[in-house]
C-alpha cells in the first residue's frame, strides 16, 4: 500500500504531472505495490465535492491496481466544514491532508483547529504537511536578494527548524483538540523528536517518511548545472545524520508508514522541472520527485537487506500499518481468509541496478539512477490474479477498483 502519491494533480504554476492514473498505478504495480492512495485536491474557492468528482473522472477506467483517495482540504469554508466534508467522510473518504505552507494550499492555525475538530467529530484522520510558511518566505527572499537561487538553495530555504516548528505546532493543536493526527513526509531528527516526545506522552501522533529521506541528502541538490532540480522536493533531503535518525525511527516505531510521495515532474521539459528554464530560481521549480516503483525495492534492500529493519517491519511499514490507519484493513494489508489476496512474491536475492529505462513511470529520470539493490518483486497478485509476472504486465488498464475507506484504526 503506497499511501502517499500524486497522480494527474493540477498545479497552480502551469507544471504538469508526468503520471496520470494509468502510468502511475502501472509503475506502482511493477514495484510490488497493489494499492495506491493518491490525493483529490480541492482548489481554494472550489467545492470539495467538485474536486472529488473531478478526480474520479481523471481516474475512471485507468488504474491497473486498486486505489482510494485522500482529500486535500485547502478551503475549509462553512459549506465544506458543515456539509461537504462530513458527507464525504461518511461516504468513505476518511483521511485528508492539510498544509501549513504554499500560499494556494495552506491553512492558518484557526483553520487547522477547525479541521482537526471536524476530524474528531466525524472519525477521520488528518495528515499534515508541516513546514513554517512565513519562515520559508523570509528565508527565500533573503536567498533571492543574495542571488542564491540555484537548486541547492532550496534546502536552505526550507531548513529542519522550519519543519520542527510546524510539527511542534501541529502536534500542539491536535493535543488541544484531542484527536489523532499523522505527520507526512518527515525528513529528519528535529521533527522526529517532536513526534517521539508526543508519542511518549501517549498522544496518538503518527508519522510517515519516504525513500528520499534515507537515500538522498542536500548534496543531491548540488549537482552540475541544473541537475540538482531533479531532487527538489519538500521537505528537502537533509544530511547523513538525518538519514541515520530516520533509520532509527523506522526501526523503533516513531514511523508507522513508509510511502513514496511520488510527485512526478519530467526533468527535461517546459512543463516539468524546467518550467521557467535552466537558470530559474529554485522557487520556480516544481516540487516533487518520482518513486512509486522504487519504494519497496529500496526499503527492502537498504533496510531488510542491511539488517536495519526486520522483514516484519518492512511489511508493517509498507502495507499493514497504512491499511489500518487509512481504514482499508483487513481487506488490504494482510493475508487472511476474506482479505483481497493482494500478494507480492519477493525474490530477496535478485540484484538489480536501477535505471530509469527499466521503470514504468512517465518521468524522464529517477533519483536512484545507477543504485544497486538486492531484492525485487517477482510476481504481483491482486485479488489472487496475476498483475505482473516476469517483468510483464498481465492485467488490463482500468481493472483496479476504487476503494472506499472505513474508520481509521489509530490504536497503534
Ligand atoms: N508535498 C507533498 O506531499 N508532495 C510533493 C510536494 C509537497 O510539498
Ligand atoms: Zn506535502
Ligand atoms: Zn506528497
Amino acid at each position: 500500500v503506497d499511501a502517499h502519491c500524486h497522480f494527474d494533480q493540477p498545479t497552480s504554476d502551469g507544471s504538469v504531472m508526468a503520471d496520470d492514473f494509468e502510468s502511475g498505478p502501472r509503475s506502482a504495480a511493477f514495484g510490488g505495490t497493489t494499492t495506491v492512495i493518491p490525493f483529490a485536491c480541492q482548489q481554494k474557492g472550489q467545492s470539495l465535492r467538485a474536486a472529488v468528482d473531478d478526480y474520479h473522472q481523471r481516474a475512471d477506467g485507468k488504474s491497473v491496481i486498486d486505489y482510494a483517495f485522500h482529500l486535500i482540504v485547502t478551503d475549509p469554508n462553512p459549506q465544506v466544514l458543515g456539509q461537504e466534508l462530513p458527507a464525504l467522510i461518511r461516504e468513505g473518504y476518511t483521511s485528508f491532508k492539510i498544509y501549513t505552507t504554499y500560499d494556494d494550499l495552506k491553512l492558518n492555525d484557526r483553520e487547522i483547529i477547525e479541521v482537526l475538530a471536524l476530524a474528531k467529530r466525524e472519525g477521520a484522520l488528518t495528515m499534515i504537511h508541516a513546514e513554517n510558511s512565513d519562515a520559508i518566505a523570509w528565508l527565500t527572499e533573503a536567498l533571492e536578494r543574495a542571488g542564491q537561487t540555484a537548486p541547492q538553495f532550496h534546502a536552505d530555504a526550507r531548513p529542519p527548524i522550519a519543519e520542527r516548528e510546524a510539527t511542534h505546532r501541529a502536534i500542539s493543536l491536535a493535543e488541544i483538540v484531542d484527536v489523532p493526527m499523522l505527520v507526512v513526509h518527515v525528513s529528519g531528527g528535529e521533527a522526529m523528536e517532536q513526534i517521539a516526545h508526543a508519542r511518549s506522552k501517549g498522544l496518538r501522533v503518527f508519522a510517515e517518511t519516504c525513500p528520499q529521506y534515507i537515500l538522498l541528502t542536500r548534496d543531491d541538490l548540488d549537482l552540475d548545472g541544473f541537475e540538482g532540480a531533479k531532487h527538489i522536493c519538500s521537505p528537502p533531503p537533509r544530511d547523513a545524520q538525518s538519514q541515520e535518525s530516520v533509520w532509527r525511527g523506522l526501526a523503533n516505531g516513531t514511523f508507522q508508514v513508509f510511502s513514496s510521495d511520488h510527485a512526478p515532474f519530467k526533468y527535461d521539459s517546459s512543463t516539468g522541472k524546467k518550467l521557467r528554464g535552466e537558470g530559474a530560481s529554485f522557487l520556480h521549480v516544481p516540487n516533487g520527485i518520482p518513486g512509486v516503483e522504487t519504494r519497496l525495492p529500496l526499503l527492502f534492500s537498504e533496510g531488510v537487506g542491511k539488517g536495519r529493519i526486520s522483514l516484519n517491519q518492512f511489511v508493517a511499514l509498507t502495507a499493514t500499518n497504512p491499511a489500518r490507519l487509512y481504514g482499508l484493513y483487513p481487506r488490504k494489508g494482510t493475508i487472511t481468509i476474506g482479505a483481497d489476496a493482494d500478494i507480492t512474491i519477493w525474490d530477496p536475492e535478485r540484484e538489480v541496478t536501477i535505471t530509469n529505462a527499466q521503470l514504468h513511470h512517465n518521468v524522464d529520470y529517477t533519483p536512484y539512477e545507477g543504485r544497486r539493490v538486492t531484492g525485487w518483486p517477482e510476481t504481483v497478485l491482486q485479488r489472487g490474479e496475476v498483475l505482473v509476472r516476469d517483468g510483464a504486465l498481465c492485467a488490463e488498464k482500468g481493472q483496479g477498483q476504487f476503494l472506499t475507506c472505513g474508520v481509521p484504526d489509530t490504536a497503534m
